[in-house]
């Protein structure tokens, strides 16, 4: 026998006047960037539902809602048709049934509808703006439906008339709380759904499971977020790319060709690692605008580049000598560098110390093969030693940047890294670390399952330590 699953998930209508930044809410509490949100009042015109839903399970659902109309009239219906407190709420259901087909009153039928059907309330106000008689009405059917409800104040201009606010609210609400959907944080929103559970009884139990459960699901986000980082760098890395080509020797339109199809491919890498990053915050909807991957030579090295996403100058040839990777001539080149950045030489000296260890090339474009017909161009692994670090920067940037955005947002995200930033996530201990792997990931070897899950814990612990700053 099949078994009934009864969906017993805490639910809750978000209701208020016109433009008060209801929609906002249901989308930063949701987690939904489809919420329709705009500045115009009436944008939304039908109930909607909003489920949060980790790995099929509904945590909560929230029903989006139209603004409140004609509250005085409704009300003014209510009264008339007035009976015992007890039975309050079927006068509610009445009022519904009798109006179903009068346009007059859609949006209160809408925003009554989920409510009578068990929702709790939410009851959203603009903070910026001063109280005023007409939302009595709407506070007061509210009370009619009988059930149980919380204020959210927000503020949608920077006035503060929460004093006010406060005071009025406090006649129609057991909790009055103030919220912000357009910067949220983990804390704010486990602490606005235990609010939600102290509103009944029974739901004290179902929302504080809920809450559990979100936080697992956050801890999970970040997890999945390092592992598309780690297999990021992993195949960029290691990414070799080839072309055939017949006769004795290569054309320069097919050295080109390979080098072009090799980058491409580094900037599709970078492009669907972010989907899917966005895809775990569920902002599947983001518009952003950011520098595009440096691959050339002069940017990779740039001091720009540098101080933005990677080594400087200086780490790239300390990073050289640590990992084994100057020797011979190398050794003499380098410290001989290093003792010469005091001096006036220092420019040429670098140029030649990295032309050395191919700071500055992504990779040689390489002739391979031995019999004619068969010789193909190669262009990878890796060789530059500041491309990983560019790389890893820029996705830890645009991670946290993701994870930090409200999804009721909706304009362009600006992904501007300040030099500050390598800072905040790359020391020199990690850097030692870091570089023992992207040293194997460019050697061309097979990559063992076991290195590189330990290359996602490294950024696993970026990003927890990043996320929880
Ligand atoms: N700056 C700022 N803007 C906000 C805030 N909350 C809402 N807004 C803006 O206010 C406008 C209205 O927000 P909505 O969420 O669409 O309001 P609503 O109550 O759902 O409106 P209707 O569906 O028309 O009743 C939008 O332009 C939002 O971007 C806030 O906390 N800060
Ligand atoms: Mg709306």
């Amino acid at each position: 026998m099949a078994k009934i699953v009864t969906e017993t998930h805490p639910k809750f209508a978000v209701v208020g006047h016109p433009n008060k930044g209801k929609s906002s809410i249901v989308s930063a509490l949701a987690m939904d960037d489809s919420v329709q949100i705009s500045d115009s009042p009436g944008t939304t015109t039908k109930k909607r539902s909003f489920p949060l839903k980790v790995d099929g399970r509904i945590l909560y659902e929230l029903f989006d809602t139209p603004g409140f109309q004609r509250a005085r009239r409704v009300l003014a219906w209510l009264e008339q048709h007035d009976v015992s407190a007890d039975k309050k709420h079927e006068v509610v259901q009445m009022f519904i049934n009798e109006h179903k087909d009068d346009p007059k009153f859609n949006d209160e039928i809408e925003l009554l509808e989920p409510i009578l059907n068990g929702a709790g309330i939410i009851y959203v106000v603009d903070g910026s703006k001063p109280y005023g008689e007409e939302y009595e009405a709407e506070m007061e059917i509210l009370r009619w439906t009988g059930q149980p409800s919380m204020a959210l104040i927000n503020h949608i201009d920077e006035s503060d008339y929460s004093e006010e606010w406060k005071r009025a609210l406090g006649h129609y609400f057991k909790m009055v709380r103030t919220f912000n959907p357009m910067n949220t944080s983990l804390e704010q929103h486990i602490s606005i759904l235990e609010s939600m559970a102290q509103l009944k009884e029974e739901w004290i139990a179902p929302v504080k499971e809920s809450i559990k459960l979100f936080e697992m699901y956050h801890d999970q986000m970040i997890e999945r977020s390092s592992a598309v980082i780690a297999k990021l760098i992993v195949k960029s890395v290691s990414l070799v790319e080839t072309l055939n080509f017949h006769g004795e020797d290569a054309t320069e339109e097919e050295k080109s060709s390979v080098e072009e199809n090799y980058k491409e491919k580094l900037r599709v890498l970078e492009r669907s690692a972010q989907k899917s990053i966005e895809a775990i915050w569920n902002h599947d909807h983001l518009q952003k605008e950011q520098q595009a991957l440096p691959l050339e030579g002069m940017d990779l090295f740039s001091e720009e580049a540098a101080s933005v996403f990677g080594l400087t100058r200086k780490e790239l040839l300390v990073t050289a000598a640590a990992t084994g990777a100057a020797t011979g001539a190398g050794v003499d080149l380098l410290f001989g560098g290093t003792t010469l950045l005091l001096g006036t030489g220092l420019g040429a000296v670098i140029g030649g110390v990295s032309a050395f260890f191919a700071f500055n090339e992504l990779s040689e474009v390489k002739v391979l093969g031995q019999t004619l017909g068969k010789r193909y161009l190669e262009m990878g692994p890796m060789e530059n030693r500041n491309f990983p670090y560019i790389l890893l920067g820029r996705s830890i940037y645009h991670t946290t940047r993701v994870k930090n955005r409200s999804h009721a947002l909706r304009g362009v995200e600006e992904l501007i890294m300040d030099s500050a930033f390598k800072d905040r996530w790359l020391d020199e201990d990690l850097r030692k670390s870091l570089e023992k792997y992207h040293k194997k990931f460019r050697s061309g070897k097979e990559i063992e399952v076991e290195e590189s899950a330990q290359y996602e814990v490294l950024i696993r612990e970026v990003l927890t330590h990043l996320i929880n700053d």
